[in-house]
């Protein structure tokens, strides 16, 4: 049959009759929508979207006089793609949301199967911890909870002079909910018993050697649950000044589970990136979507996707969404630093990972 002929009346109604009866049977055409089905490339509907940290700060502090920690379980403002909304997503594979706990308070014990991580966009004085063992949150650190793992959170800092600590949250939660794989269980206590000196992880995984005879604690989660921004700010600033600078990345690090070489978790990598001054980066694109968190400094970032080109100024404390497979091109006149996340293991793991960089 000749396809580009446009099928005349009777066979167009004969079809329609034709679909009517299938739909009644639980089926449906494959022809319709196979273009949609297999797309030539990603066609994602997620849109790329900026927060801005001086409009969504007085919401945080507002949703901490509403309710407690406590009472919320988890005290979080939701960062949703403008194309997902109702959906708790920021891309169709990732949650991102902004915690807040203010001195004094706990958010209590509990445990899921979707893994979870943490940067502390801002103040002192907030731990979290993870099977018996509390890492201190200070702004820049990246922090993970493994899938699970008991966890809570708390701030003992002073009411009267303490700060609110706020943190991104980044989850798996849409993967999950995908796979139909979510567990969840709460704690008997608001606050897990303390079983393990602080740091006794970072001094048994992080120093560059590993135990002679260990098991993975988290299993293919890193053993190391707290990567301090001091360590990390260092090996970027050094870099600049001592080796080349990438064209499209400036100097980007990806966190590493020291154990296996491989990313913190199974379905999320973290990366933190120094644009030099002067920073002009080149274009690229690539099939995961990323999540990012402005750490220092200023800059721009021009993303061009299905529904157009946005150009966002960002600055501290900024968060913003670059969709899969949109070209993008970060610039920085003063220079800056970036944390970000994506769902790139998975991709990896699937065989399905496609990056392009151009000039
Ligand atoms: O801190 O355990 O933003 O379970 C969403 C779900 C944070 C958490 C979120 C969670 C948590």
């Amino acid at each position: 049959m000749n396809t580009s002929r446009k099928p005349d009346e009777l066979t167009q109604q004969a079809r329609q009759d034709f679909y009517r009866a299938l739909s009644q049977h639980g089926m449906t055409p494959l022809w319709e929508v196979l273009h949609a089905l297999v797309p030539p490339q990603p066609n994602t509907p997620c849109r790329p979207a900026l927060w801005r940290y001086d409009d969504v700060r007085p919401f945080l502090l507002q949703s901490g006089e509403l309710i407690t920690a406590e009472e919320a379980v988890r005290r979080v403002l939701i960062l949703e793609n403008p194309a997902l909304r109702g959906q708790s997503a920021i891309t169709q594979s990732l949650y991102a949301g902004l915690q807040l706990i203010l001195p004094g308070e706990i958010a209590p014990s509990h445990r899921h199967t979707q893994s979870a991580l943490r940067f502390v966009v801002e103040g002192r004085g907030a731990f979290t911890a993870v099977n018996g063992e509390r890492a201190r949150m200070n702004p820049g650190d990246f922090i993970i909870t493994p899938s699970w793992t008991w966890h809570d959170h708390g701030h003992d800092g002073n009411p009267q002079d303490g700060e609110p600590v706020v943190w991104l949250d980044g989850l798996d939660i849409p993967m999950l909910r995908f796979f139909d794989a979510g567990f969840a269980q709460n704690g008997d206590a608001a606050s897990q018993r303390v079983t393990q000196a602080e740091g006794t992880s970072y001094q048994r995984f992080g120093a560059n050697m590993l135990p002679v005879r260990h098991e993975a604690p988290f299993g293919q989660t890193s053993p190391i649950f707290s990567y301090p921004y001091e360590r990390t700010r260092e090996a970027l600033y050094k870099l600049e000044q001592q080796a080349p600078v990438d064209a499209w990345d400036g100097v980007k690090l990806r966190y590493v589970n020291p154990a296996t070489g491989g990313y913190p978790m199974p379905t999320m990598a973290t990366f933190m990136q120094r644009l030099p001054p002067g920073f002009q980066g080149q274009p690229y694109r690539q099939t995961d979507g990323a999540v990012f968190s402005v750490v220092e400094g200023r800059g721009k970032v021009l993303i061009e996707g299905p529904g157009g080109l946005s150009e966002f100024d960002f600055g501290p404390r900024d968060h913003f969404v670059i969709p899969s497979w949109h070209t993008t091109r970060l610039s920085s006149d003063a220079g800056c630093v970036l944390f970000s996340f994506s769902d790139r293991p998975v991709h990896v793991a699937l065989g399905i990972h496609k990056e392009e960089r151009w000039t």
